[in-house]
């Protein structure tokens, strides 16, 4: 991309965020949508929580697709492209990748530099794989390269980023899925499982204070981007469990009543008022296969460690 193309995609992308953070400040509750928090910082932050003792699900995840690599790599047709849904660490797609017989790499991302230096380094450490990177917001509709068009699709979407939408989102995202992998497709996807409320609670309110630093750095950004005034002392980090709903929220609270500038615009809070910026919806495996039916793909196979932690699925789409 040159450098015209890139302001104008970053103006784009400035002008997305400031509208979505006035129309959430304006809301009746307060919220923001969580995809803002993954800025250098968040994502670096987000990278520690991964790695903190309370959160389990990416430990979790990886010793499920270590333990059961060859009955995963049993559902990977010879000769197929692997297609990841935003490519974060690429941690688990090597996984994949060293224990299927996979040829050809596909992540999708937004983020174009993140990508060709991931591309990069798997290229140097996976010789016989191609990489084909593909720049997209995977929660929209994309193309994928023509090089993969005749081969067997296997859809890879790990760390239950799944469960940060909303159901009918998860729903619209898993049909959507289907359609750009197409009929003979198949998906390998990470589940956090619902639990002991007091695991979900010490994961989402680690004692290092790690979350709430990830939290709240959405207000540095509003600040930084956005010009805002908001003052990080006065804002607290909350995760709550709602049981009924089956999800952790994630709050910032308000500490006194205040009044935040950005933009122009001015926004009142009273004390003890939330922003929410985060669900994390959890799932038994039994409600998730059930989603997915609704959504065009039918259960082949589940993993799930012997905690009752975590599960990661493969699904086949239903005809
Ligand atoms: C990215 N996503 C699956 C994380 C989660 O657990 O919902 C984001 C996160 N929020 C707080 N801690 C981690």
């Amino acid at each position: 991309m040159n450098v015209l193309a890139k302001t104008q995609q970053l103006d784009v992308e400035r002008s997305a965020f400031a509208h979505d953070v006035i129309e959430g400040l304006a809301r009746h509750p307060k919220s923001l949508p969580p995809k803002y928090f993954y800025d250098d910082t968040g994502s670096a932050l987000f990278e520690e929580i991964t790695r903190l003792p309370e959160y389990y699900p990416t430990r979790t995840e990886i010793s499920i697709l270590q333990e059961h690599a060859s009955d995963i790599a049993a559902v990977v047709p010879k000769g197929a492209a692997l297609i990841e849904f935003g490519a974060g660490a690429t941690t688990k797609a090597r996984l994949l990748l060293a224990s299927c017989s996979v040829d050809t790499y596909v992540p999708v991302d937004i983020s174009e530099q993140f990508l060709q230096d991931q591309a990069e380094i798997l290229r140097r450490d996976f010789p016989r794989i191609s990489v084909f990177p593909v720049i997209a917001d995977f929660t929209q509709p994309f193309e994928l390269p023509p090089a993969i068009q005749s081969m067997a699709k296997i859809g890879f979407f790990p760390g239950s980023t799944l469960g940060n939408f909303e159901p009918h989102e998860a729903c619209g995202f898993l049909r959507r899925a289907g359609t750009i992998l197409g009929t003979q497709a198949t998906m390998i996807i990470g589940v956090d499982l619902d639990k002991d409320e007091r695991v979900l609670h010490a994961a989402y309110n680690d004692a290092s204070g790690v979350t709430a630093r990830f939290n709240l750095n959405l207000l540095t950004r509003i600040n930084r981007e956005l010009g805002g005034n908001f003052d990080l002392s006065a804002f607290a980090h909350r995760a709550i469990y709602n049981r009924e709903r089956h999800r952790i929220e994630m709050h910032l609270v308000s500490r006194k009543a205040q009044t935040v500038r950005l933009l122009g615009r001015s926004f009142s809070f009273r004390q003890g008022e939330s922003i929410h910026t985060e669900n994390s919806y959890k799932y038994s495996a039994e409600r998730f296969i059930a989603l997915a039916r609704g959504s065009g793909w039918a259960s082949r196979a589940s993993w799930i460690d012997q905690d009752g932690l975590f599960s990661v699925h493969a699904l086949v789409a239903a005809t």
